[in-house]
């Protein structure tokens, strides 16, 4: 019989799901308390200590940070129990704020990809723009005005400017872009925080409301939304913000080449990848975690590149123990 060697194909989607499963538990049950780092670190020990009885040799290539900052799932370290070989991008908490202060959409988040698929990049600002699935290839870009890509994207929905509603990061490096969308009449869902969620909103609009993703957030995470738009379809570019010279030195050791450059989804994540996402405070996709007397309920995404799978994974855990309870 031939050979077939191990691929993600073979990691199953369960145990991806109970990864961001427990790290949503546990930042969920700090959600609330105006701590946002007690709820990052609970986070990443319980994603950690999944991932330790996960069966893959990973290595993390978007993570917590720099070896040399942060202790646990920076850059580079190795994770899992041993097997099929992966590279991950993981945020074991997007939206460490929105947890403190119980907001919508804070996710824990992973995406595993087959070696040198993940687009490796520093910890600075990425210029994002996102729409979802259905669109004609090419129909926003970083290299057009915000004018453009928004009357494109009404002339393809075949509805008025006005009816396109654009999500964006509520920060002061975004107010130029805010006044011209808002200049051209299209509406605006200004987010405190969690950019990941405000990209995989693009691609169910009926629900969320959202028809595209613009302006300046993180780049891990923008590679961390580019592995969730690749599974349920979509079109994305980033541009990373170098802006110092200790950046643009950065960039080029890691060989990110020119630093104008525009980076297409393919180009943040190629071949295959699986990427989930629990809930961990209710959003718009997906319900916050619940604590019942004797059990708790997740809420997830599960997705799969090559089969485009869609798995909307509802979870009873009864077994309290796995999450130190
Ligand atoms: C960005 C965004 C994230 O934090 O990284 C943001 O991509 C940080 O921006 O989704 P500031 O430095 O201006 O706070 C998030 O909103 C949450 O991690």
């Amino acid at each position: 019989m031939e050979q077939v060697s191990p691929s993600l194909d073979h990691v199953p989607s369960t145990q991806v799901a109970r990864v961001t499963e427990h790290a949503a538990v546990a930042a969920a049950m700090l959600s609330g308390r105006g701590d946002e780092r007690a709820a990052d670190q609970a986070a990443i020990a319980a994603m950690r200590a999944e991932l330790s009885l996960t069966a893959i040799s990973g290595t993390v290539v978007v993570g917590e940070g720099e070896r040399d900052q942060a202790p646990a799932l920076y850059v580079g370290e190795a994770v899992g129990a041993g097997g099929v070989e992966v590279d991950i991008a993981l945020d074991p908490l997007e939206g460490t704020t929105i947890c403190a202060k119980n907001l919508p959409n804070a996710l824990t988040l992973i995406a595993l990809a087959e070696p040198g698929c993940l687009l490796k990049v520093p910890d600075v600002y990425m210029e994002k723009i996102a729409v979802g699935p259905g669109y004609p290839d090419g129909i926003v870009s970083l290299d057009r005005s915000p004018a453009d890509n928004l009357g494109a994207l009404a002339d393809a929905r075949k509805v008025p400017v006005q009816q396109i509603t654009a999500c964006i990061l509520d920060r002061p490096r975004n107010a130029g872009l805010i006044e011209e969308i808002r200049s051209v009449g299209a509406a605006i869902r200004l987010i405190g925080d969690g950019d990941v969620a405000g990209v995989i909103h693009t691609t169910d609009r009926a629900v969320t409301g959202i028809d595209i993703y613009m302006g300046i957030g993180g780049a891990p995470e923008g590679v961390l939304a580019a592995a969730a738009l690749r599974c349920m379809g979509g079109q994305m570019q980033g541009r990373l913000q170098l802006n110092t010279l200790d950046k643009r030195a950065r960039a080029e050791k890691m060989g990110l080449g020119h630093p104008d450059r525009i980076f297409t989804l393919a180009d943040m994540v190629a071949g295959d990848v699986v990427f989930a996402a629990t809930g961990v405070t209710d959003g718009n996709l997906l319900d916050g975690v619940r604590m019942h007397a004797g059990s708790i309920a997740t809420h997830s995404l599960i997705l799969r590149s090559r089969s485009r799978t869609v798995r909307n994974v509802r979870t009873r855990h009864h077994d309290l123990s796995r999450f130190g309870l």
